[in-house]
């Protein structure tokens, strides 16, 4: 059967929760237009987050590979439409690693266009009234190194699987401490998930 892998990070930087972690767990097992969907949990450090995702798409041999981060203060999905080639980290991740300047693959390209279709997905969440637009930078965090990651192994051995980056606002319930940042509920953001795999599997 096809499947789709669906990775999302545990929280960090002091959030007991992450929507992305929350959000695509509950996706997990679903069945969208043929296509299986296997989710992961990856953690919030870099090198460990890429390996597991590698390992994942070594293992799984998906058509689709859809990572999904928070991106806290944005209002609405965000669809990445770059994974650039660095690590540049403003905070420490989850194991204390926070690389600065530095290269995400040494021998890799600049940057790698998401294989998603960015402009439908985002044509697709608008029309069913998911706040929505497509991003050109997913950072230089944990989140563009996963990404970068798996498009740099999925180029290297000239593998099928299609890839990209997703990210969602906070959850209602972190940012009742934070006025007045912004939130989208989590029936929302599954919803947006759902919509963004069968736009790809379609
Ligand atoms: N968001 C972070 C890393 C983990 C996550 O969910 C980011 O945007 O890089």
């Amino acid at each position: 059967m096809k499947s789709v892998l669906m990775t999302g990070f545990d929280p960090f930087g002091g959030e007991t929760v992450n929507p992305a972690s929350r959000a695509v767990s509950k996706l997990a097992g679903k069945v969208i237009d043929g296509h299986r969907i296997i989710t992961k949990e990856i953690p919030t450090v870099f090198g460990k987050s890429a390996y597991a995702v590698e390992q994942a798409i070594r293992e799984l041999n998906p058509n689709l590979v859809i990572s999904v981060g928070q991106a806290g203060g944005t209002h609405a999905i965000r669809v990445e439409r770059l994974a650039v080639n660095i690590d540049d980290a403003r905070i420490p991740d989850n194991e204390g690693n926070q690389p600065k300047d530095a290269a995400t693959a040494v021998d890799g390209p600049v940057a790698y266009w998401s294989t998603l279709p960015v402009r439908k997905i985002v044509d697709e969440l608008t029309n069913s009234r998911v706040p929505a637009f497509i991003s050109y930078t997913a950072g230089t965090y944990v989140c563009n190194h996963v990404f970068y990651s798996a498009s740099h192994f999925v180029a290297v051995n000239q593998l099928h699987t299609k890839v990209g980056f997703i990210h969602v606002p906070f959850l209602p319930e972190q940012v009742i401490d934070k006025p007045p940042t912004p939130s989208m509920s989590e029936e929302m953001i599954v919803q947006a998930l759902e919509i963004i795999v069968a736009v790809c599997t379609g």
